[in-house]
């Protein structure tokens, strides 16, 4: 039996489902939490359905500090989505607490737990089906960034220290070389080259953050397209999900890493490069709804250097995989040997792509920056 499966029922028991559950199966395709989708049954009413998580205990050490940002951003969310008319029980994630009343409940082996409301008539996409959807996202994602611009930055915790430092992911890489820990290594010299060559690509992001010319904002961090629940009916963005990591950060990260994993027509984890490339359509469309969600809060500065948010995160993730292969695959989930490596391999592709298209791509964000 799967670790979180050993003490499911524990676990549901802790939790007032206002109604008897009718079953809880694993949901989604998150690489870090383990997620299941609890079914309940009320006497007088169609299923009622939950998100039940146990968070990693890998990526997260201190899920205290974790749900205080979640319960502080969630409940801030709420409230301007209300004032601007919106409907806050779609719009954003509220935290269900446990009978001890605690912000979630851990089990007897230790995990930790946390329950929301499913946000019902939604689609969860796994890639961009067409540029219509991709600027949704985009805009879902800018949107989210200027509600969160007067959010006291200084309460939240850094929920992963480094996350995003990505000169810290390439001296992790190179740990991880050292150690050799699986004799992996020897296997992996194209890529482990690959990122050694991009060095001083590593620093673009941080020194222009250091000099002071880009900001720290609250970010989201993780703005995968999976990572927004597109309302069914119009389209449009609906919630922003996985806060895991709302913190301090860089508004050009959460442009690039929507880019990295929707600006593509391939799953992460392709095996054949041949089909992972680039789509510039996809890169323009997210540009300019991004911007437009974003609604001028973004300094010339950061809307120079989104390019380079794209493919700092993009790298940074590959190099991400990369050490997770040559550790044994102790962080990201994986379902089959080899696919830490494989998504390595198409993190690079995409690099590759835009490093061959630079100029394409500087050129889209000079003609949406005129709004
Ligand atoms: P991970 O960090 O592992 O990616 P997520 O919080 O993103 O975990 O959740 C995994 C998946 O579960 C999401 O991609 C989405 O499909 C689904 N999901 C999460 N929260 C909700 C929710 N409140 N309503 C509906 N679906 C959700
Ligand atoms: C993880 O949690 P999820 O699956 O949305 C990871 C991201 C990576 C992504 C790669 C907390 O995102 O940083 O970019 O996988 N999240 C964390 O797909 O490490
Ligand atoms: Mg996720």
């Amino acid at each position: 039996m799967a670790e979180a499966e050993k003490t499911l029922q524990e676990v549901l028991s802790a939790f007032d489902f206002g109604a008897p559950v009718v079953g809880a199966v694993r949901y989604g395709e998150g690489h870090i939490n383990d997620t299941f989708c609890v079914h309940t049954q009320p006497a007088d009413r169609a299923c009622r359905r939950f998100i039940l998580q146990r968070m990693s205990a890998a990526a997260f050490k201190r899920p205290d500090q974790l749900m205080e940002n979640i319960i502080g951003v969630t409940d801030y969310l709420g409230r301007q989505i209300e004032k601007a008319g919106g409907d806050r029980g779609r719009e954003a994630l509220e935290v269900l607490r446990p009978k001890n009343g605690e912000p979630y409940y851990t089990d007897s082996l230790g995990g930790a737990w946390r329950l929301y409301p499913f946000v019902e008539d939604t689609i969860c996409y796994q890639s961009a089906q067409s540029p219509e959807l991709f600027a949704a996202s985009g805009r879902a994602f800018g949107r989210f960034q200027r509600l969160l611009r007067d959010y006291p930055a200084s309460t939240l915790h850094e929920t992963i220290p480094r996350f995003h430092d990505t000169e810290d992911r390439l001296q992790k890489l190179r740990d991880a070389v050292a150690a050799d820990k699986l004799g992996r290594v020897k296997d992996c010299r194209p890529e482990i080259d690959f990122c050694l060559r991009r060095e001083a690509d590593c620093s673009v992001a941080l020194s222009a953050m250091r000099e002071g010319r880009i900001p720290l904002r609250v970010t989201h961090n993780d703005t995968k397209l999976n990572n927004v629940l597109m309302d069914k009916d119009t389209g449009e963005g609906l919630c922003i999900i996985d806060l895991d990591t709302v913190m301090p950060g860089l508004a050009i990260n959460d442009f690039g890493d929507s880019i990295r994993f929707g600006a593509n027509h391939s799953a992460e984890d392709e095996t054949d490069l041949s089909k992972v490339d680039l789509d510039v359509e996809l890169f323009a469309a997210y540009t300019a709804a991004f911007l437009e969600g974003a609604g001028g809060s973004l300094t010339d500065a950061e809307i120079d250097l989104l390019p380079w948010g794209a493919k700092l995160m993009t790298l940074e993730c590959g190099i991400r995989f990369l050490t997770d292969h040559l550790a044994g695959d102790v962080y990201f989930h994986i379902s089959r040997e080899g696919q830490n490596l494989d998504r390595c391999r198409t993190q690079f592709k995409l690099v590759a792509d835009m490093e061959a298209r630079w100029q394409e791509l500087c050129e889209i964000v000079g003609q949406y920056r005129k709004g």
